[in-house]
């Protein structure tokens, strides 16, 4: 969503500098405008966060089982332009695999295929378009251990 609205971005700058001329001037008029500018900043870069970025887990922080193979779903705060997902398991060696993964039930969903793995520290690299262009790299560690 960054930069996507220049006239607010207008606003924003406009009512921060006239802010500080205001407090200069020490005129009360501009306080108010001050507030509303500052307001207007925290709101578009609360929205200019990353998109899309893991929201939950099938997993729910908890280890998989070892030695069998696991569909995770894992959701998004957005929706997602599936043909661009894109899913690598990483081990403790660094070594990357690329994994299947499927359509999930929503557009901000995916599932992917978890091949056998022993127990042991493992990260999922994913890179993501989300629908409104922007992509996204991360990691998301997890853990394999023997079934209880
Ligand atoms: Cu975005």
């Amino acid at each position: 969503m960054r930069s996507q609205n220049p006239a607010m971005g207008l606003f924003v700058w406009g009512g921060i500098i006239a802010c500080v001329i205001g407090d200069a001037m020490i005129l009360r008029k501009f306080s108010n405008l001050c507030s509303a500018a500052l307001f207007a900043l925290l709101v578009t870069s609360a929205a200019a966060g990353a998109h899309a970025i893991v929201t939950g887990t099938s997993m729910n922080g908890q280890p998989l089982a070892a030695n069998r193979v696991a569909e995770v779903e894992l959701h998004f705060n957005s929706a997602v332009e599936f043909n661009f997902v894109r899913v690598f398991l990483i081990n403790v060696k660094g070594q990357e695999t690329r994994l299947v993964v499927k359509a999930g039930k929503t557009r901000d969903a995916i599932f992917i295929q978890i091949p056998l793995l022993k127990p042991g520290a493992y990260a999922l690299r994913y890179r993501l378009l989300a629908v409104d262009g922007h992509f996204t790299d991360n990691l998301l560690r997890f853990a394999v251990s023997e079934p209880k």
